[in-house]
């Protein structure tokens, strides 16, 4: 799907679910690190998610895993500029930027990236909900307690729903006064970031009181932590299954787009789902 389509879509009242193929180029992600670090693997793996039918690229170069090494604005653009214009050049597929940094995020803009995807909702440089506003770009803002480096130590919640999307709506309002439009704000509740399996649990449960807010919104399940707590597969990349079925209730309960690795096998789900539920 190119960018004036998912602008479309965005827009659009009746909307089949999207999927979102995750291209992690960096050497320490926690399901594929160091797979696609390198500029040609990362270039030949986008081409591969294009080939299976992914809606939206997104292009991250810093890893948020629990514990993972900051990665500075000069040395994420590093990584994923070249990648960026190297798929721009063959595909008009919409790519987000998965960065907290506003250089990072206009760096990529720049060399055509059309959507912004900050796991910080703007908190660690507000200078990224301008830049949304101001470009007309769409943001997607997560929710997160904490900081990669230490959310899950002890994260605390009384109902983490309410707290998520007190959250959110705060983060929307500031996106909104930065200049960005409603329909251009998507909404995340950040699965793994700053919660326990019955956190994530909770919040997979009560998606639809998330989905009531009036938002797009996006779930990233794919191959985290709690599928292998639920089933006991320890290596990320056998959570296949699991993230599978993560995804199709995710999805039966309001997500309009997920953020995967397993591209593929996802789109397979998803088109049975809209088939069932007539959303095409
Ligand atoms: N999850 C990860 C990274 N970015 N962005 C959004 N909006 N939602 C998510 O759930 C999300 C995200 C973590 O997954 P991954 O990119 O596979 O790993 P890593 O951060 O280790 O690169």
């Amino acid at each position: 799907m190119n960018a004036r389509d998912f602008d479309a879509w965005l827009h659009a009242t009746s909307r089949a679910p999207l999927v979102m193929g995750i291209l992690n180029i960096t050497p320490d992600s926690f399901s594929d690190g160091g797979q696609f670090a390198g500029r040609v693997a990362a270039i030949a793996h986008a081409r591969e998610m294009i080939a299976s039918g992914a809606d939206l690229i997104d292009v991250g170069g810093e890893s948020t895993r629990p514990g993972a090494q900051r990665v500075t604005a000069p040395e994420q653009i590093d990584r994923i500029a070249p990648v960026i214009e190297a798929i721009r050049r063959d595909s008009d597929v919409a790519i987000s930027v998965d960065t907290t940094l506003s250089p990072v995020a206009e760096a990529a803009l720049e060399v055509g990236a059309d959507i912004l995807n900050d796991i910080s909702a703007g908190r660690e440089d507000p200078a990224m909900l301008a830049l949304a506003g101001h470009r007309g770009k769409p943001i997607i803002l997560m929710h997160m307690q904490g900081e990669p480096g230490t959310m899950q130590a002890n994260p605390q919640y009384t109902d983490v729903t309410a707290e998520v999307m007190d959250h959110l709506e705060e983060r929307a309002a500031a996106a909104l006064v930065a200049g960005s439009l409603r329909e251009r704000i998507i909404l995340d509740p950040g699965i793994g970031f700053g919660k326990d399996l019955e956190h994530n649990l909770q919040l997979l449960r009560e998606l639809p009181r998330l989905k009531a807010l009036g938002f797009t919104l996006l779930v990233g399940v794919s191959r985290k932590r709690f599928i292998g707590a639920i089933t006991g597969v320890e290596k990320p990349s056998d959570r296949v299954v699991g993230s599978i079925a993560a995804g199709e209730w995710a999805i039966l309960n309001g997500a309009d787009i997920l953020r995967v690795h397993d591209v593929h096998q996802t789109k397979e789900m998803v088109s049975v789902i809209s088939a069932l539920t007539q959303r095409t």
